[in-house]
């Protein structure tokens, strides 16, 4: 064994004596300096960091923004998608419910407190592909006036690449250059439909963008594939901002861009990633075996979070869209305290609820859960607002963990 000099030891201890002053100092400094910045901005919490990766739009567009948003405790706005009425169909059996058209959605949207609708390419224009642009444009332009004659908004579109029989392999990274351009094709007119729709957001999940035999494709060339076609985009449109929504499998079993870490990566690939931004979805985090908190942190640092669909998921089995809380309602929680803490909405996003009814459910009830998920979500905020974050943090001083969990339980149950 190496024998220590008594000299030796001095010197680690001065060091280390250094480090803990230099933190202490680093410490001080933030504290004095914080406060000050948080002033000065106030879009900046007190004493946090403002990062460098803070791909935030110069200029989000103005009827975006919700000037109210500054004030974290304004109201939030919600938006929810026409596919969130569905017809109760699974892989192991056919329709529960019957369909219904999109003005009787709409009239149930705006009478259970939603603001905002989100759409497919295919739920603005159905059958699209059959069809002209200029016929396409019409009917986007119609469903336009039946979003705002409810005294709604759009909130995004996003391409519906993973249902035609040219994307049996995938969209962009498909084997196949007919498909590709198919995909590529396809997101353009779903750029013409945004803008027919008032919108500038675009939401792509990168459904069958993985494969189902690994071997059958090169990741690094797939992307490739994706930077291009993105790039593609972003050309098209000087606007246009994109919003990619990871999940690590489903359909496909690997994915390409499985967690918002891989979409934040991703976006310094492009030509532009000040308009790349991600949408995280509680469920698909859950799937990645994440925590859906942190996965919306991770994205609300830099700024880059752009939607959110909240739900719930039961474990890591097949992709379920239940309600909001349904599952995990401390999980539900946390989220919404991010999201709170965060001031996410200062910038006009939407808080949006991607759910789905239960097979089991009746027509006259076919949306309760996002209904449900929209109260869960308020019920939370309440909670959120008057959980006691001194007495919190007394605790995290004191190192109480245990006593910290049993607080959030009693919180939560109160
Ligand atoms: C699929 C999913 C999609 C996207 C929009 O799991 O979440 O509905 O939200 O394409
Ligand atoms: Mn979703």
């Amino acid at each position: 064994m190496r024998r220590i000099h008594s000299s030796e030891l001095r010197w680690c201890a001065a060091r280390r004596l250094l480090s803990r002053l230099r933190s202490r100092l680093v410490e001080v400094v933030r504290d004095i300096v914080g406060p000050l910045v948080g002033a000065l901005r106030p879009e900046t919490p007190a004493g946090a960091r403002s990062f460098p990766i803070a791909f935030v739009p110069a200029e989000f567009p103005a009827h975006e923004r919700n000037s109210q948003m500054n004030d974290s405790r304004a109201k939030y706005r919600f938006s929810i998608g026409p596919w969130n009425i569905s017809e109760g169909r699974d892989p192991y059996g056919p329709d529960t419910r019957p369909t219904k058209d999109f003005a009787w959605k709409v009239e149930r949207f705006k009478a259970g407190g939603f603001d905002a609708v989100m759409f497919h390419d295919d739920d603005v224009v159905p059958e699209l592909d059959s069809k002209s642009s200029k016929a396409v444009l019409r009917e986007a332009r119609a469903v336009r006036k039946a979003v705002e004659d409810a005294g709604m908004a759009v909130e995004m579109v996003a391409p519906r690449l993973w249902f035609s029989p040219m994307t049996v392999d995938g969209g962009f990274t498909s084997n196949d250059p007919a498909a590709r351009r198919y995909a590529l094709d396809r997101s353009l007119q779903t750029i013409d439909i945004a803008d027919a729709l008032g919108t500038q957001l675009i939401v792509l999940w990168l459904a069958r963008e993985g494969t189902y035999v690994r071997e059958s494709k090169s990741y690094r060339r797939s992307l490739e594939l994706l930077v291009e076609a993105v790039d593609s985009l972003l050309a098209y449109h000087p606007k246009v901002r994109i919003a990619i929504e990871p999940k690590p499998n489903e359909p496909v079993d690997v994915a390409y861009l499985p967690t918002i870490g891989h979409v934040l990566a991703f976006a310094n690939m492009t030509s532009d990633p000040q308009r790349i931004g991600g949408v995280v979805e509680s469920a698909h985090c859950v799937l990645a075996g994440l925590e859906p908190a942190d996965e919306i942190e991770f994205a609300l640092t830099p700024r880059k979070l752009w939607s959110v669909h909240l739900n719930d998921q039961n474990g890591l089995k097949f992709d379920q869209d239940k309600p909001f809380g349904s599952v995990n309602l401390r999980s539900a929680f946390d989220q919404v305290r991010v999201l709170e803490r965060e001031g996410y909405g200062r910038d006009g996003e939407f808080v949006a609820f991607d759910v789905h009814s239960f097979r089991t459910t009746t027509i006259e009830k076919a949306f309760d859960h996002a209904v449900n998920s929209r109260r869960t979500f308020l019920r939370l905020l309440d909670k959120v607002r008057s959980f006691d974050e001194s007495a919190a943090q007394a605790l995290i001083e004191q190192r109480d963990y245990q006593a910290l969990d049993q607080m959030v339980i009693e919180h939560i149950l109160g």
